[in-house]
Order: C-alpha cells, then sequence, then structure tokens
C-alpha cells in the first residue's frame, strides 16, 4: 500500500478538506500533518483551537490513518520521516507566497521518485462562508485581545508594524512576503500616538483626544483581525486612564503602552531638545496600580514604558523603575533610546533579564535600526515595535505626487509611480 502526505492549516473542516480527503485515499494510506502552532502563525492563519485539538479533529475524520505534527513551514523533516510516494494538496499553494513551498516539496520528492499531486481547490459558498466565519471570529474582541499574550509564548519575537486607519491596518494584516524560502508577515498592529495624530495633521501632545483615538482603533478592528497594541502616551490623569482600560478592553485592544513623563508629553524623539519631565515612580506606580484594579479581563496587558534613556537619567533610574513598575504590576517594559547604536537599550534588556526571566520586554527600534530582531529576541527582547515606517514612507510619496501635478498642470507625469486605476478599484474587497 502506498503512503500519501497531506498537511492541514485549519480549525474547521469543510468539503474542500474532506474532498482532499477521499482523492488522496484512491492513491494510499492518507497520513495527514497538522500544521504546529508555530508555523501557524507565520501563514496568518492563526489558531481558534490549541494544536491538539486540531489533531484530535484531524484524526477523527473518516479515511485518515494517522496524524502527525508538522513542526517546520517546509516538509523535509516529515518527508523524511514518512517518505511518502505522494504528497496531496489544494492546487492554490501554486500561486502567492506558498508557491516556494511547493516548489521545495517538490524538489524533495524530485530525489526519490515521489509525487506531487495537486487537487483543484473547492471554491463555493459554503467554503468562503466557512473561511469567512474563521476571519470573523479572530476579529472578535475576545480571541483578539489574547492573541497578544499568546504571541509572546509562540513565537522568539512578535513584529509589531504601525497602523493609523482601515488602509495600513489592512497592510499589516495581509503583507506576507516570501524570503529566502520563507514567508513571514506581521504579528501585531501598533496604534502610535506619533502617526495617529500626524495622520490627522495635528502634533503628537496628546492634543488627539481618546474618543478620536478610540475611533481609529474602530476603523482598524472592523478590517483586521491581528492585536492590537495602543500608544496610550502618559495614560493622562489616573482617574481618566481607568476608563480607557475598560474601554480598550472592550474593543478587543490586547495592551496599552504608558510612557513615564507628566505634563506636557512631547514625542520622546526630540529627547532633551525640548522640556519634558519625567513622573516619580511613586505618581507613576499609582497610575499602573489603578489601571491593573480597573481591568476586568485576563488577557489585557498594561505595559510601562520607561523614559530614563531618552531623557539622560542613566541606566541605573531605568532599571530601578523597570523594579518599581513591575513590582507595581506592569505587564510589561517598553525601554526605548534615540541613539543611533543599540548598546544602551542592548545592556538595559541584558541588565533586567538577568534579574527578570519573564516579564516581557518592548523596544521600537526606530533610530537604532541597524538591529535585526534575532539579536533583539537574543537579549531577551518579547515585542519589537516598527512605530511610524508606514506612515513616514507614504508622506513622502504623497508630497511629491502633489508636487509634479503643480508643477506639469496634468496627472500624465505621476502615473507611471501609481497604483494603477484597476488595482485601487478593487483593492478592498466586497464582502
Ligand atoms: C509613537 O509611535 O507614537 C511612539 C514611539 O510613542 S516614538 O515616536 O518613538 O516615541
Ligand atoms: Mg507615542
Amino acid at each position: 500500500m502506498k503512503t500519501v502526505y497531506t498537511c492541514f492549516c485549519t480549525d474547521v473542516i469543510h468539503e474542500g478538506h474532506l474532498n482532499i480527503i477521499n482523492e488522496a485515499k484512491k492513491l494510499g494510506n492518507v497520513i495527514v500533518g497538522c500544521l504546529s502552532d508555530q508555523v501557524l502563525i507565520r501563514y496568518n492563519k492563526f489558531p481558534t483551537i490549541p494544536q491538539e485539538e486540531r489533531v484530535k479533529l484531524y484524526r477523527s475524520l473518516p479515511g485518515v490513518e494517522k496524524v502527525v505534527i508538522q513542526e517546520k513551514m517546509h516538509y523535509d523533516d516529515v518527508i523524511a520521516l514518512i517518505h511518502p510516494d505522494y504528497v496531496v494538496h489544494g492546487d492554490n499553494w501554486k500561486e502567492g507566497p506558498e508557491s516556494t513551498i511547493r516548489a521545495h516539496v517538490e524538489n524533495l520528492l524530485a530525489e526519490y521518485g515521489g509525487e506531487l499531486v495537486d487537487i483543484p481547490y473547492t471554491f463555493n459558498e459554503n467554503v468562503r462562508k466557512i473561511d469567512l466565519q474563521l476571519r470573523e471570529k479572530l476579529g472578535m474582541p475576545e480571541y483578539r485581545r489574547k492573541r497578544l499574550r499568546q504571541l509572546i509564548e509562540m513565537t522568539p519575537i512578535v513584529k509589531t508594524m504601525e497602523a493609523h486607519s482601515g488602509l495600513t491596518g489592512l497592510i499589516v494584516e495581509k503583507t506576507v512576503v516570501e524570503h529566502e524560502g520563507k514567508l513571514d508577515q506581521f504579528d501585531a498592529m501598533w496604534i502610535s500616538s506619533l502617526c495617529d495624530s500626524t495622520a490627522k495633521g495635528k502634533p503628537d501632545i496628546e492634543l488627539v483626544d481618546m474618543t478620536s483615538r478610540f475611533r481609529t482603533i474602530e476603523d482598524i478592528t472592523e478590517v483586521t483581525t491581528k492585536p492590537i497594541i495602543f500608544d496610550g502616551d502618559t495614560g493622562g490623569l489616573t482617574e481618566h486612564f481607568v476608563y480607557t482600560v475598560r474601554s480598550l478592553e472592550r474593543l478587543g485592544v490586547s495592551a496599552v503602552i504608558i510612557e513615564d513623563k507628566t505634563g506636557l508629553k512631547k514625542n520622546s524623539l526630540f529627547g532633551t531638545e525640548v522640556k519634558q519631565t519625567q513622573a516619580s515612580i511613586e505618581e507613576f506606580s499609582a497610575k499602573i496600580r489603578a489601571g491593573k484594579k480597573a481591568q476586568l479581563t485576563d488577557d489585557f496587558m498594561i505595559i510601562a514604558r520607561i523614559e530614563s534613556l531618552i531623557l539622560e537619567q542613566g541606566m541605573d533610574d531605568a532599571l530601578t523603575r523597570a523594579r518599581a513598575f513591575v513590582e507595581a504590576g506592569a505587564d510589561g517594559i517598553m525601554i526605548h533610546s534615540r541613539k543611533k547604536e543599540p548598546d544602551e537599550i542592548l545592556e538595559f534588556c541584558d541588565k533586567f533579564r538577568e534579574e527578570n526571566k519573564h516579564t516581557p520586554i518592548v523596544v521600537v527600534p526606530s533610530s537604532f535600526n541597524t538591529i535585526t530582531e534575532d539579536e533583539l529576541a537574543a537579549h531577551g527582547v518579547n515585542i519589537v515595535i516598527y512605530a511610524n515606517q508606514l506612515t513616514r514612507s507614504a508622506f513622502p510619496a504623497m508630497q511629491k505626487t502633489a508636487e509634479d501635478i503643480l508643477k506639469y498642470h496634468r496627472a500624465k507625469e505621476v502615473d507611471d509611480r501609481l497604483m494603477s486605476i484597476k488595482e485601487i478599484i478593487t483593492l478592498i474587497d466586497e464582502i
């Protein structure tokens, strides 16, 4: 009897999967691979049920001999283990970033005369509806909110990109790249105060009020499923912050980061060029404590952002504050720097990790941008935030287009660098 392998990355079995098993059965004994949680999240198919339950689900399907866990995106290990005569897959992976995985499988099978069989993907109303329902489920507050804590456990570093509108949210949600044979995408979204304010033509001084910031969150949650980290600036008055915590939880936000500043807040990247005052440890700890007390869900995180390095108060001050804020209940520490080199950030991370192994560390490498995600993870960083790069890339492009249309008194000269009309009118899917 021949052996047939097929890998599933789904929480719900529909007729498309049953069809694959039926076709596979015609070729031999069917072994189903269950893609591990860690790999699944790199596909933007975040699990709504744990790996063990997916294994049980696949095992219960008629025609399935055995279920194995596939731990890697590429099939090398699993093919070495099973040596299948056939690998069977829906033909939808012939296109897009997944085609690289398909090509690799073809090469692996060719080495010993195995065969790849592409089964026509089942597209119908029912399948479409199930896919849509699964996506909608992930976007619900109770799923979205807990996803950040899950990601911190599941991935070496949570890659977070800024979003300040439905459109930028969609970019973070949907961008998947294939690079050097691997697929990658962002894990979470950062609602930056700088970018949210800039998009509204306002300075980053807590001028855009919470009602408006919540509206931005809603614009994003309406069209995405990925978890949200909200830039809460100073958190405002403690008496107000407790309401903010409740509202963010209700909206399905996973975390708020508040910074230990007081008075008129200016953007940290000004550093000491402008007057900025750091809050006392006691004052800020009280705010964290009040927020934690107000919090109603288990999943939500209040992350304390330390501005000691930005304001040149020294490493010891940063570490003393980190200790105090964790003691006050902070679920994570963000340490910020505006140095070009990452040295002081890494020194902080190493020293903090010597005494605290688990509290998540967040960094925002806008200035110290040479450091890679792997290097940060090696120093104990759990979340990396690309805080403003989408806004900084869009603005110069838009400004140049406006200038050129003014210069040439028509739009022809800018057209080559624009998205086509066809692309823009079909960019957003209708339900
Ligand atoms: C933001 O994105 O608004 C931040 C990060 O707070 S920074 O601009 O670097 O202060
Ligand atoms: Mg900010």
